[in-house]
Order: structure tokens, then sequence, then C-alpha cells
């Protein structure tokens, strides 16, 4: 009985949205760390490895800078960190990622004729409970469909196919 079968569908979907208003009402610390990241990041004449990376808003970034040829700097726009490399000598610079955001980081150090142009890019991706609650709906609607679309294609005739407005 189809009838039945979305009844039963639409009362799991409800479970699942207040699930979801849970999830979204967790307290979550504002600037707490949730895991910290360790980065390889070399400097040579005239890039950085790798050019980008990126981690979540909150993480602890330990990055250990090294310099291959010649000096080297970093400076980390907004975040206003800035550090001398020097070949052989690897640098650690620990920060935590509080501001999302797309932040470029450049060679502070004059290096040659390309030096304007050895530029990376580290990504920060908001770190939000409500991109969580979405993503977790987004996800148990997709296995709803895949369930229900197991049933319509048990379904031996065509008609059987239930109208997309009868809910
Ligand atoms: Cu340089």
């Amino acid at each position: 009985m189809r009838g039945w079968r979305w009844k039963r569908e639409a009362r799991l979907a409800g479970w699942l949205g207040v699930l979801a208003l849970f999830i979204l009402l967790l307290p979550v610390p504002a600037h707490g760390t949730l895991r910290t990241l360790h980065l390889d990041l070399d400097a040579r004449q005239f890039e950085f490895t790798p050019p980008r990376f990126e981690v979540a808003q909150g993480d602890e970034v330990v990055i250990r800078l090294s310099a291959s040829d010649v000096v080297h700097g970093f400076y980390l726009d907004d975040y206003g960190i800035e550090r001398r490399v020097v070949p052989g000598v690897v640098e650690e610079i620990r920060f935590t990622a509080d501001r999302a955001g797309k932040f470029r980081f450049r060679c502070s150090v004059s290096c040659g004729p390309m030096h304007p142009f050895m530029i990376g890019e580290l990504v920060v991706t908001p770190n939000l409970p409500f991109f969580k609650a979405a993503g977790f709906v987004v996800l148990a609607l997709g296995l709803l469909l895949a369930h229900r679309w197991r049933h319509l294609s048990a379904a031996l005739s065509p008609q059987a196919e239930p109208v997309q407005g009868d809910r």
C-alpha cells in the first residue's frame, strides 16, 4: 500500500528534521581547537610547495617551513604572521586558523626577479554547526530517495510510479 509507506517515510523525515535541529542547536566552543594539522611548506625560487592548502576554521596549524635554495620569507595576509627561513633550517609556525576565508601567503624576503609572484593560498573553511546539520539533512534526504527508488524499481508496472505532488 503506497499511502502507508509514504506516511512512514514522512515520519522518518520528520525525525531526521528534529535530529538536524538538535545538531544545529548543539553548543560548540566559539574558538575551540578541533585538531592540530602539521603541514610541510617548502619555499624556493619562485614558488611555495604546496601552493595551496586547506584547513578548517578552529584548526591549530603547524607549518614546518623550509627553504631549498636561498633565504625566503613567509607572510600570511590578515593573520599577520611573518617568518624568515634560511636554507637548512626548518621554521615552525604555529597558529590557530580562527578566521574563515581565503588568505594569501607570500614570500617576504626579496629573493630574485620573480619574487613578487611567489604567492600561495591558505583556505580556511568555515566550521559552523549549521553546515554540519545541512550536510546531514542532504545525506538523509539522499538515503530516503534511494530507499524510495528501490521500491519504485521493485514495482513491476511503470504506472506504479507515484506522482511527485501526492505527499
Ligand atoms: Cu622568496
